[in-house]
């Protein structure tokens, strides 16, 4: 058994993803305020959320504001730029001890189901899915369905898919990304089993079309949300933080 502790506030998840400025570079989402980490950081502790996503050069480089914050860290193992272009692999950049060095409490791991390097991934998975366990520190993978073989890795048919990798291999959390189907969602979540899923943020929208979405996510029965740029990104991401606790964390929505 894993220890959710800290990870989770009445089963349900809210969590601050920030490795965009690995995956899609500065210039694409980031102004002069959320280019600072330590912005993200004073988010994530005000806006209440159970766990900030940081590559390792991040928590390396900030990890006494980290460690003050007293929000869970959840180390990204992996990753890759948007600068190549083919099949999609994230290269491993950090290890579980590494993770475990600045008192983690979750790990995440990117893998592209329907790459050609597929294999590669699932097989790094499975040394950091022992070595985390080990230590009873859950692993969240980033089920992303991509490559030339996946023509639309949103459908019914691919998130149920992406939810079900996450059960067979032994993830402890999934998170996938929503197409916008309650009924779709409801299935992925069903496929998980035991596997808790949470959804990722995606581009920016507008406030109130977001928050329809999450709440369209907790109803379909998803543990919760892990999103970056429709909170670092909006004018009052405190506000969007505030809205979004209620949705997660109401009393209304049924568990999973
Ligand atoms: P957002 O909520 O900003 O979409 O972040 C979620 C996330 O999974 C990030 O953790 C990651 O950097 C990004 O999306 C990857 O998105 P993509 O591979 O689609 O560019």
């Amino acid at each position: 058994m894993v220890n959710w502790k800290k990870l989770l506030t009445k089963g349900k998840a809210m969590y601050l993803a920030y490795d965009q400025g690995l995956e899609h570079g500065p210039e694409h989402d980031f102004n002069d305020k959320n280019v600072d980490p330590l912005f993200i950081l004073d988010i994530a502790k005000r806006g209440k959320f159970n766990g900030i996503v940081f590559h390792k050069g991040i928590v390396e480089k900030y990890f006494d504001e980290i460690k003050k914050s007293k929000v869970p860290l959840i180390f990204k193992l992996n990753g890759k730029t948007k600068l190549v272009s083919g099949e999609p692999i994230s290269a491993q950049i950090a290890t579980v001890k590494d993770a475990l060095n600045y008192g983690a409490k979750a790990v995440g791991f990117t893998i592209y189901i329907g790459s050609e390097h597929e294999s590669k991934m699932i097989e790094q998975f499975e040394i950091i899915q022992r070595e985390s366990h080990a230590k009873k520190i859950p692993v969240i993978t980033w089920m992303y369905p991509r490559g030339e073989k996946v023509k639309d890795d949103t459908s019914r048919e691919m998130m149920a898919y992406a939810a079900r990798v996450g059960l067979e291999i032994g993830a402890d959390m999934v998170k996938m990304k929503y197409g916008g189907n309650e009924k779709d969602l409801e299935w992925a979540v069903k496929s998980a089993g035991r596997t808790k899923v949470v959804i990722a943020g995606g581009t920016k929208k507008e406030g109130k079309e977001f928050l329809k979405d999450v709440m369209e996510i907790m109803k379909a029965g998803a543990s919760g949300i892990a999103v970056g740029r429709n909170v670092w990104q909006s004018k009052d991401p405190l506000r969007i933080a505030r809205e979004m606790r209620r949705i997660v964390f109401g009393k209304n929505i049924p568990t999973q």
